[in-house]
């Protein structure tokens, strides 16, 4: 039996908080992607949207930390509100886009998504685009900002009412995770990432193994009764493209680099609900951060320059031949292309298929 794909209308929910973060700025996060156009992206896809408007939740009272977190109670509210919020869209079949918001709301997100899964009877993917691992602890994280700890939380490692927010026990396992773009660990949570065996997809990694390698490799085991849940950190992205958030990391994925993340993340069909958190616009230029992320949404949810024509299969059922041979050729061809300067025309040349791309 093949589980639906993914759903054609997303209902969008505004999280406007920055509870868990330690920069200020994140709350406006939720409005600076609808004004750049989120909505009329996703109908370009040919989908519906709904959009939920804001949830509501207590304001950012700005204390210390008190028993190793900041602002705990509500957190807790926060993401208790998300949770609710986002099993009712995906009980309707719809696809949930989580306006954040900081990052500490994929606790409720994801917890949903995972309930939401375990009655279905799915599999769960999540990936993690991030340059942070996000999976502190109370006692190895530095600030106490639970925004440096969802993925704990949500692997059983934090406050009983984060951990059990979505019913008992812990959300997720870590095999289901995928971290990718990461480059700032703290020291503490490096050992507990490493214990714990997050499959963690490194900066380094990406330089050496390229984009499309990659999410190769960590969309691989993908198939028709999983469900993709992709959370989007914005400070994934290279701060020269994305100014707009609260923790800057350099060395991230390009433009170019990020598209093809989203669009090989597209063509598995998979994708069933989305958290874009940190945007932080008061940090932001002329809201370019947000125009970005609007961009990058739109080819997660299908946009491309050419209409493809894809093998009815997932194009990349990932180790399969298919999608990866015809990019071969397009690389190949370009090459040849570039090669053929000088004098006269240079001579045909059909690329052979089995053409490896360099990194490989
Ligand atoms: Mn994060």
């Amino acid at each position: 039996m093949n589980a639906p794909a993914s759903p054609r209308v997303a209902s969008l929910i505004g999280v406007p908080t920055d509870i868990g973060a330690s920069a200020r700025g994140a709350s406006m996060g939720p409005e600076a992607l609808r004004v750049a156009g989120l909505r009329e992206a996703i109908l370009r896809q040919g989908m519906q949207v709904i959009d939920r408007g804001n949830l509501a939740g207590p304001v950012n009272p700005c204390e210390a930390r008190q028993g190793g977190y900041r602002h705990l109670p509500e957190v807790i509210e926060w993401n208790r509100a998300l949770h609710d919020a986002t099993r009712a869209e995906l009980a309707a079949g719809r696809m949930p886009i989580m306006l954040g918001g900081d990052h500490c709301l994929g606790i409720g997100s994801i917890s949903a998504v995972a309930r939401h899964c375990r009655d279905s009877g799915r599999k769960l993917r999540v990936l993690w685009l991030d340059a942070h691992t996000d999976f502190n602890t109370a006692a190895i994280s530095p600030s106490g900002n639970v925004h440096g700890m969802p993925l704990a939380c949500l692997c059983g490692f934090g406050p009983q009412e984060l951990v059990a927010i979505g019913g008992e026990g812990p959300a997720i396992r870590p095999e289901w995770l995928r971290l990718i773009g990461i480059r700032s660990v703290d020291a503490g949570e490096a050992r507990f990432v490493d214990e714990q065996g997050l499959e963690v997809y490194d900066m380094r990694c990406i330089d050496e193994i390229g984009v499309r390698e990659t999410m190769a490799r960590a969309l691989a085991g993908i198939d028709d009764e999983t469900h993709l849940h992709v959370s989007f950190d914005v400070d994934f992205l290279d701060p020269q493209i994305a100014p707009g958030v609260g923790t800057t990391v350099q060395g991230g994925p390009s433009y170019r680099e990020a598209q093809l993340c989203m669009e090989m993340i597209a063509d598995t069909g998979r994708l069933g609900s989305l958290d874009v958190v940190e945007l932080n616009p008061a940090l932001d230029v002329r809201n370019q951060t947000a125009a970005l992320a609007v961009e990058l949404i739109e080819s997660l949810l299908g946009k491309t320059t050419l209409a493809r024509r894809l093998p009815a299969q997932r194009p990349y059922a990932l180790g399969q031949a298919g999608a990866f041979e015809r990019m071969s050729f397009i690389s190949s061809s370009k090459r040849a292309r570039s090669a053929g300067s000088g004098g006269g025309p240079s001579p045909p040349r059909k690329a052979p298929k089995t053409d490896a791309p360099s990194w490989s």
